[in-house]
């Protein structure tokens, strides 16, 4: 299965791990991206309206933008940079490229190789059979996704997949279209990335979203960084830890890596920082092991419990408990009966690191969690978060300024999407909204989400698939199941800007339909269009592109979507699919008409730094199924790892967006030139007699079922032992498809149990 991961190694190089992050090198390293991948002026014009009031939205990650004074010269960070230089590359993936590459040949590549060839110029067709995408035109392709979805035996055999970049126009329009086709199958990245996070919050909290802003990270008295690299992932809230540190805030990071983000900061736009050598950033590093945070919070909880009981309300907040929290007399028997030491020992952690802890917390007021793929992405992780939840109502943290729940958003516009409708799950609200204003009957029952559509298409259930940006077949768990998946359909469809996997593992035909980057500006019958997007902290903000088109034959997502829902429904359509394209105002009006907290919406959205939707918890007002914030009992995780087995966790590098390689370095871990690496306690190394870059291969059994991939290479690392650390998505194979959230049904990619191979012997 080589076109699915290339087993290929480069010349692993080790370097020592970097001392504190995104300092002078960051901005340099940027500007390398920009010149090696675009014009230098061109570039340079791009990342000048990045994240500016009334430029466009950074493609890169979903951390808000100041309210009010942003930075003339560079609102934006080293990876956000990275982001634009691949949108804005020069490199072409031409029809003539795509005749120089069958398909064969593209899956040869690496992800690296195929993400740098270029970006997509025009519409591409791979007929039944053939060996090589050739170019199609739109109304061409448009004909041939109508055929096969009007040609299915049920609405219910297609699938309609979204990744977290398309903008709220695109994300409204395209749920509407697949619900007047007449389904609710549309699985979206969330539902691998903070799935646990909105069904854990919305439960206990009456809200899927987080509880605060950016000025509350600014003001808190503590901040608990949990499962969360924002050296890399999220740059630009690093200048916001800073913040917090500079007005005396404390911070406490919890993690099975010392992430060098989470340690020291250096602001490349504060020269007396620069000067000062950085701020260092975390106060209390606890080394958790993998999906043991259950017994951390725990324990800390149980310290903080036995503390408040010698002299209640000393420690916990006894008045916000009583008048706006349900269930805390059985939580609070639960930590009785905790047995803290088992909790201590679980976590990993040194008893001394969890009673400093403890102690901050206990001092602390104002309280904040953030926290991403580090607890979502396990079996438990709806418990997980909700413990998360009972750490911050016991005292009394949320719902005033400076503390509350912050789940880190991954994609830009991943939280708008779902706002938007783009849930498997139809809201009642929307269904009303969609009902009333566009007069049709939208479909009651429950869709398929990623696992279950992966199921569908493997069970031959489903035959057409769409996918309006991402890359599923990278993304997503057990990548040789789900790659079968695929190929029995009839028809897969993809919407994107650059070649990736998914072109490559395909129905029996293929579309790729080109569409234009958020950079790129957007003109239609109306003039210039901007769309709008959702940020982390329920921001929403307008986005205007300002390079010119890659490609005269681009499309906006809009466009693309209306296109295709316009051949698909013909008569049968209620909706004016032909002006919404020509001017979002039209689309914008819709959205204003059937989705909460948008009205006014086009006038709103004109303002320079856009609007806040309502958010209850942030204001004391929990509507859950009692009307209060719920404290949760949950059981502690439970892995039972027998002789050889490891428990793996898979991550992102410097050097990645998601499944788009930008190179091959990981700057701030020290690992350069290569990313098929497993990263292991010395101890264990020694154990198995290791050696570093001793060349391994990786299995994972479950239900009977072994997974292997091949050719990696041991990297000595400060991580817990009996845990391992590799990228994501190279191990994506060895993530069983059976086994994902209770709950939230996310697969299990931050938890696999897996055994390392020595090769050769
Ligand atoms: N440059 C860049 N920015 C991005 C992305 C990107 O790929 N590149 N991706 C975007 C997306 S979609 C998302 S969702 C976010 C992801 O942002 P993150 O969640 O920061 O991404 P990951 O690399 O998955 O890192 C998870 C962190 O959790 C830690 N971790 C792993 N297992 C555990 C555990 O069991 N417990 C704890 N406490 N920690 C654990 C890892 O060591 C790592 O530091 O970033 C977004 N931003
Ligand atoms: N093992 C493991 N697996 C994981 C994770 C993990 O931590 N570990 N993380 C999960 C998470 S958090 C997420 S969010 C998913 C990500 O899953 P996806 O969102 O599906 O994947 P991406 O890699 O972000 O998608 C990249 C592709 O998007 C296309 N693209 C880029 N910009 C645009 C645009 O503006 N419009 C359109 N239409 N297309 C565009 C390009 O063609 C590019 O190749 O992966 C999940 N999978
Ligand atoms: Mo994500």
């Amino acid at each position: 299965m080589n076109e699915l991961t290339p087993e290929k190694l480069h010349d692993l190089e080790l370097k020592k791990r970097s001392k504190y992050a995104a300092g002078v090198p960051a901005v340099g390293v940027s500007l390398e991206h920009i010149k090696e991948y675009t014009h230098l002026k061109e570039g340079m014009h791009a990342l000048l309206k990045l994240n500016q009031k009334g430029g466009y939205d950074c493609p890169s990650c979903a951390w808000p933008d100041p309210d009010g004074k942003r930075s003339p010269i560079a609102e934006y960070c080293e990876n956000g940079a990275k982001a634009v230089a691949e949108e804005a590359t020069s490199r072409q993936a031409s029809p003539g490229w795509f005749a120089r590459h069958s398909v064969d040949e593209m899956g040869a590549m690496s992800d690296f190789e195929l993400g740098k060839s270029g970006r997509i110029m025009e519409p591409m067709y791979l007929a039944p059979g053939a060996t090589h995408y050739t170019p199609i035109t739109w109304d061409g392709a448009f004909d041939i996704v109508a055929k096969e979805l009007n040609g299915l035996a049920s609405p219910d055999e297609a699938i309609f997949y979204t990744s977290g970049r398309a903008s709220n126009e695109a994300a409204f329009l395209y749920q509407l279209f697949v619900r007047q086709y007449g389904t609710n199958n549309l699985p979206d990245c969330s539902n691998m990335c903070h799935e646990s996070t909105s069904k854990a919050l919305a439960q206990v909290l009456g809200l899927g979203k987080g509880s605060v802003t950016l000025h509350d990270i600014h003001d808190a008295d503590l901040l608990l960084l949990i499962g969360q690299n924002p050296g890399t992932n999220h740059p630009r809230m690093l200048s916001a830890l800073k913040q917090c540190k500079d007005n005396g805030g404390r911070i406490i990071s919890i993690n099975p890596l010392p992430e060098t983000g989470l340690m020291k900061f250096v602001d490349p736009q504060d020269p007396i920082n620069i000067l000062a050598r950085g701020t260092k950033l975390t106060d209390v590093f606890l080394q958790v092991k993998i999906n043991e945070d259950m017994s951390l919070v725990r324990a800390i909880c149980k310290i903080l419990w036995t503390e408040d009981r010698k002299d209640p309300g000393s420690i916990f907040d006894r008045e916000f408990i009583e008048s706006h929290t349900s269930g805390y007399a059985a939580w609070s028997d639960m930590i009785e009966a905790t047995d803290l030491q088992e909790c201590m020992d679980g976590s990993g952690v040194e008893p001394a690191k969890i009673y400093e802890a403890a102690g901050l917390i206990a001092a602390s007021k104002k309280i904040i969690i953030c926290y991403a793929m580090g607890l979502t992405q396990h079996e438990n992780s709806v418990d997980v978060v909700k413990e998360m939840v009972n750490l911050i109502l016991c005292k009394g943290a949320i719902g005033k300024p400076g503390a509350g729940i912050c789940p880190v958003r991954g994609h830009s516009n991943v939280q708008g999407d779902r706002t938007m409708g783009v849930w498997e799950q139809l809201k009642p609200e929307l269904r009303d909204g969609l009902r009333n204003h566009f007069n049709f009957e939208p479909p009651a029952e429950d869709g398929l989400d990623v696992v279950n559509s992966i199921k569908a298409m493997h069970a031959g259930k489903a035959k057409v698939f769409v996918a309006l940006g991402g890359n599923f077949i990278s993304a997503t768990p057990d990548t040789v199941y789900t790659a079968k998946g695929l190929r029995q359909c009839n028809l897969t469809v993809q919407i994107s800007t650059k070649p990736n996997r998914s072109h490559v593992v395909h129905g029996k035909q293929a579309l790729i339909l080109p569409c234009l980057g958020r950079t790129e500006i957007d003109l239609r019958e109306a003039g210039e269009q901007f769309v709008s997007c959702e940020n982390s902290m329920g921001v929403v903000q307008m986005s205007k592109g300002v390079l010119e088109p890659r490609s005269t034959h681009l499309r906006s997502e809009v466009a693309i979507i209306c296109g295709m829902a316009a051949r698909t429904l013909g008569e049968k359509t209620t909706v004016k699919w032909t002006d919404m394209a020509s001017d979002y105002d039209n689309v914008r009006d819709a959205i204003a008409a059937c989705i909460k907290g948008f009205e006014r919406y086009n006038e709103k959205v004109r303002q320079p730094a856009g609007f806040y939707l309502p958010n209850g918890p942030r204001n004391c007002r929990f509507e859950t199924s009692d009307g209060k914030a719920q404290f949760s009992v949950t059981p502690l995780s439970n892995h039972v790892l027998e002789p050889g087995e490891f428990l793996m966790t898979t991550v992102r590098s410097h050097d990645q967006y998601n499944t788009t390689i930008y190179g091959m370095d990981d700057r701030y871990r020290g690992i350069h030139n290569e990313r098929r690496v497993v990263m292991m306690n010395e101890l264990d190394m020694a154990a198995n007699g290791y050696a570093s870059g001793q060349k391994v291969d990786l299995t994972s059994e479950y239900d009977g079922d072994v997974r292997r991939v091949n050719l990696f290479q041991i990297v000595p690392f400060s991580i817990p032992r009996g845990n391992i650390c590799t990228y994501f998505p190279e191990t994506n194979p060895l993530v069983p498809i059976s086994r994902t959230a209770r709950g939230s049904n996310t697969p299990i990619s931050k938890s696999v149990r897996v055994r390392v191979l020595e090769r050769n012997r």
